[in-house]
């Protein structure tokens, strides 16, 4: 065991030398500021993933900057945090995240949330269900959606494309509800995995 540990440091510094990366500078990368440190938000709150990541933010209470980048913005800041240009990105002192649940998982798990699922295993296997859920079934029509109702008219003054709005509201948004729909209805659930609010309700709401 300590041998892995040896030969993986190792290999760690192997690399970076053959890399040019100073792995102190690879480490601060890696590591948040003490708790008091403001974070940053990168991402305009149309996007569902950033209103994720602001619904988290409220919910722990934690103070936050935000800067209203929009998406595949070239601002070199932001394409430190989210090298693909995706938003949300997150700041927090020398660590830098992007996608929304790897960023809501870091707040949950630094402030000792149970929003989580806490150390219950069924728990947490639900709502990362749900997360995945909004992320690859709703996600897609639901911005498909927004694209063309909010986006393409307001933003960029053309018209939408009517016949995809019909078929993303005629055909691809309906499954997608069924399936929640049945679940909440079969479970008398108030929220999506328990009677308490946590994070799958968090990843759900904004889309
Ligand atoms: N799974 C990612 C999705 C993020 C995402 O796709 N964001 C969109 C805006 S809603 C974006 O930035 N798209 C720009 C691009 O893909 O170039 C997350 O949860 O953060």
């Amino acid at each position: 065991m300590c041998c892995t540990v040896i030969l993986s440091h190792v290999f760690f510094l192997c690399v970076s030398a053959c890399c040019h990366i100073d792995p102190i500078v690879a480490e601060n990368w890696m590591t948040p500021n003490p708790k008091d440190t403001v974070m940053i938000l990168y991402g305009v709150p149309l996007s569902p993933f950033v209103r994720k990541v602001m619904f988290m933010l409220d919910e722990l209470d934690i103070a936050f900057e935000q800067n209203n980048v929009p998406p595949a913005s070239d601002d070199p800041e932001f394409r430190a945090v989210s090298p693909l240009g995706r938003i949300p990105g997150l700041a927090d002192g020398n660590l830098k995240l992007s996608d929304s649940s790897a960023i809501c998982h870091y707040l949950a798990m630094r402030h000792d949330s149970a929003l989580m699922g806490g150390d219950d295993p069924v728990r947490f296997a639900r709502i990362i269900g749900f997360d995945k859920y909004a992320d690859e079934d709703l996600a897609p029509p639901g911005l498909q959606l927004l694209v063309e109702r909010v986006v393409k008219p307001l933003r960029f003054k053309q018209a939408s494309d009517e016949s995809l709005v019909e078929e993303i509201v005629g055909e691809k948004l309906p499954p997608v509800f069924d399936v929640l729909d049945r679940h909440l209805a079969e479970n008398e659930r108030t929220w999506f995995v328990d009677e308490t609010f946590c994070y799958a309700d968090m990843a759900m709401a904004p889309i």
